[in-house]
């Protein structure tokens, strides 16, 4: 076995232990209650998952096994002459719940190099597709079609043992993340850049060589790369992308089938596809103000025509923060070190200043502050990747990391099939009337 699978076997078993005794022990301890607003309001609040990877606070934000983002980017393995993480170390963080050395990162560099082959059926698959076709559309059925080379799910129809299902998931999360950078360049490629690929280069890091093969050769686009798949790769499991995976592979669905599943739901606009929405929803107000800096009180016009046609200011909110997003303030500081001049990275800082005060006056609302999606895309344009419907792809290949990684989990601590209880609404109302019980078995 290689160093990381032999690691995390060791973690596994001693935390499978652990949560047996932790069940046998504590199972009937009760740890919150259910209140009726939350099985109708998309289960806020409710805590009914464990996730291993990384913890959401809503005022600090996410750390990854107890590590900030800024303690991120000073404390992880960094490319030669880089000053921004390796996704590597991040992955290895996630999964061996240990900060990695730089040998470490190495490791988890050459072992997604060695794997990162992609059969020619997933090309010709992605190549059946229109070219309008949407990119996060062409990205979930590349996954698709990859599907074929599952150990997972050769060796479940071959019938593998419970005991070994965590190796086979490990496997199938190795190939998958070494994959991904190729498809999604291969789709950027085809779909803007007339089929002109690039082929990758071995010499280079998973986030350097996923830059590279996008066509961008500029250092700097280089390490906001390495930033971005590390700060998009998690957070916590009740996210849409992180659950539905987690949700699908506890049916052992196999993480290609279970990855797609979540890439499916990035691909909503009150999720991943809400960084395209950003964009978007900038260069329209741009165009409609004739200017490529608006003013902070332009700005504020333009906020409160969009929600009076009741729509909602991308980029901003969240179902579980309450400040400002670290992962904006990651963007912002790459932002002020790399192009502070650049007029539309300002328009993201100046709706920073002009949105909140706006959102804080609608009670309904309840965190006016800026999420990821907020900055991402005008750091992209920037380098010159101003094609945003492409954006969600990026996301999608960083948040690999962190729902795969908590797949292994998922099957090295042997968490069962996932099916919580659903009511009717005619169940709530006999119950209201208290002629019926609401807890079913
Ligand atoms: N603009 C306008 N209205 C907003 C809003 C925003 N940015 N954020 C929340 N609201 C509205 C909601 O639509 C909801 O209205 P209704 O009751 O009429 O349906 C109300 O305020 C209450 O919402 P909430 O409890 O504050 O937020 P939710 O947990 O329901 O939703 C989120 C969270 C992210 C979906 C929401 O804030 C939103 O739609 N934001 C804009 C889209 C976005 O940026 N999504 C990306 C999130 C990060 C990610 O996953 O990538």
């Amino acid at each position: 076995m290689g160093v990381i699978k032999d690691k995390f076997k060791e973690k596994a078993d001693g935390l499978s232990a652990e949560v047996k005794d932790i069940l046998k022990q504590h199972g009937e301890k009760v740890i919150g209650e259910v209140k009726l607003s939350q099985i109708y309001q998309g289960m806020r609040g409710i805590t009914g998952l464990v996730t291993e990877t990384s913890l959401l606070d809503s005022q600090d934000g996410i750390r990854f096994r107890g590590y900030s983002i800024p303690e991120l980017r000073e404390k992880l393995p960094k490319a030669d002459g880089g000053s921004e993480p390796l996704p590597e170390g991040l992955f290895y963080l996630m999964l061996v719940g240990e900060l990695p050395t730089e040998e470490d990162a190495q490791h988890v560099t050459n072992v997604w190099q060695r794997r990162s082959h992609v059969p020619g059926h997933v090309f010709h698959t992605i190549d059946a597709l229109p070219l309008s076709s949407h990119p996060m559309t062409q990205f979930v059925v590349g996954i698709m079609a990859l599907q074929t080379e599952s150990h997972f799910a050769k060796q479940y129809a071959a019938g593998m043992s419970k005991k070994d299902y965590w190796a086979a998931v490990f496997d199938d999360t190795m190939d998958l993340i070494a994959r991904l950078p190729r498809i999604a360049a291969y789709i950027y490629r085809r779909k803007y850049k007339l089929g002109n690929h690039i082929q990758p280069n071995g010499l280079l890091d998973w986030a350097g060589n996923f830059a590279h093969m996008l066509g961008f050769e500029d250092q700097s686009f280089r390490e906001l790369m390495r930033l971005y798949m590390t700060i998009h790769c998690d957070h916590e499991g009740g996210n849409v992308s992180a659950h539905a995976t987690h949700l699908v592979g506890s049916a052992l669905s196999d993480p290609y089938l279970s990855f797609a599943a979540g890439m499916n739901g990035l691909a909503g606009p009150l999720h991943g596809l809400a960084n395209q929405e950003v964009i978007k929803w900038i260069f329209e107000m741009q165009e409609e103000l004739e200017t490529d800096l608006p003013t902070k009180e332009q700005i504020g016009e333009y906020v409160r025509k969009t929600l009076a046609e009741g729509k909602v200011v991308p980029g901003y909110g969240h179902a579980v923060l309450r400040k400002t997003d670290p992962r904006f303030e990651a963007q912002m500081d790459f932002g002020k070190k790399h192009m502070p001049d650049d007029p539309l990275v300002q328009t993201v800082w100046n709706i920073y200043e002009a949105v909140p005060p706006i959102l804080q006056s609608i009670a309904k609302i309840k965190n006016p502050w800026p999420n990821v999606d907020a900055h991402s895309g005008a750091l992209l344009v920037h380098y010159g990747m101003v094609e945003y419907e492409f954006y969600t792809v990026l996301f999608g290949v960083s948040r690999s990391l962190g729902v795969l990684a908590s797949l292994c989990w998922d099957r090295a601590l042997g968490f069962p099939l996932e099916r919580p209880k659903s009511v009717s609404n005619r169940l709530v109302k006999l119950w209201l009337e208290g002629k019926g019980e609401i807890w079913g078995d």
